[in-house]
């Protein structure tokens, strides 16, 4: 005797007690999407299993409440044990393939002290917005002469960007800042601009590489008004954001054509998660300490695990 399968629909398990139905509890499409392993969506493969094995019993074990039952609990169990099941799999498959590298970037040397932005100063609505002088954050520098605002990235991947289907990243303006000052994101990740004040800023992205495509913009923003989307497609290092209002206010994005990259925190530390195994050069680059003519490279490998890498920047002499 045959049973016809059916599928469930995506709310849950079916009100009737014949035919019992496939009922899948999958990760969202974002999470299978970072869980592909070696160009195979593991969340398929492991729904399709799943689907197959209950298939079987269908054919096998219809006749009889017992079996009935007996299915019904099985398939309610492995709805609830197969995320447990998925998750472990995915973790030992990457874990043969993959890891994260971490580190932390240090500054040697004292960097000179940062310059008080006199601009801002004589701005009545701009300063009303800071308790204190406002100064440049050339060098923010953290516990045990940690290096922020650092951007690492890894040297030699091209065309594995995922920017598309990325979270966006806010840049805001603040106080008559840009914050972040220094940030990162994928070719084709939206950079979304907010404006938190109570003025009119104009946002002016001023990339380098515009036959590369990367376009530049120049967009009023007035208060309250709704954010501004930007996409790069070509990769650039510390492409300048600038505002025509205020023409102390600068941002720096990196655009980056694959997703292993970083920027350090305010005490210099980083993390690239799931980098593939694989022998890397790593590239540091910092607005005075390691500028876009002069990175600070390194040798890394991963394989099969997590690495550290640390690295060192030194105060440029003439500054
Ligand atoms: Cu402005």
């Amino acid at each position: 005797m045959v049973i016809k399968s059916r599928m469930c629909n995506r709310h849950g398990p079916p009100k009737t007690k014949d035919a019992p139905c496939f009922f899948y509890k999958r990760p969202s499409p974002a999470i299978c999407k970072r869980w592909l392993i070696s160009g195979i969506n593991a969340c398929d493969t492991f729904a399709e299993l799943v689907k197959t094995f209950t298939n079987l019993l269908h054919h096998k074990m219809v006749s009889g409440t017992f079996t009935r039952l007996f299915l019904r609990k099985l398939i309610d169990f492995m709805n609830k044990a197969w995320l447990f099941g998925f998750v472990a799999m995915v973790a030992s498959l990457q874990g043969a393939h993959s890891g994260d590298i971490a580190g932390t970037v240090t500054l040697k040397g004292t960097p000179p002290p940062e310059i008080e932005n006199q601009q801002i100063k004589i701005d009545p609505v701009c300063s009303k917005m800071h308790s204190g002088p406002v100064k440049t954050q050339f060098y923010v520098v953290g516990q045990n002469n940690g290096l922020g605002d650092c951007f690492v990235t890894l040297k030699g991947i091209s065309g594995k960007s995922d920017g598309a289907n990325a979270a966006p990243v806010v840049l805001d303006q603040k106080g008559c800042e840009y914050v972040p000052y220094i940030f990162a994101v994928q070719t084709g990740q939206k950079i979304v601009v907010k404006n938190s004040d109570p003025v009119m800023h104009n946002v002016h992205p001023m990339p380098v590489r515009v036959d590369a495509g990367n376009k530049e913009d120049n967009k009023a923003q007035m208060a309250g008004s709704p954010p501004i989307t930007f996409t790069f497609p070509a990769p650039e290092v510390f492409l300048k954001f600038s505002c025509q209002v205020h023409p102390w206010m600068f941002a720096y994005a990196s655009i980056v054509d694959h997703p292993y990259f970083a920027v350090t925190d305010k005490d210099g530390k980083y993390t690239i998660k799931n980098v593939p195994d694989g022998k890397y050069t790593m590239e540091v680059y910092h607005r005075k300490a390691a500028p876009i003519s002069k990175p600070v490279t390194g040798e890394v490998e991963v394989k099969g695990g997590s690495v550290t890498k640390d690295f060192a920047l030194e105060v440029p002499a003439s500054k």
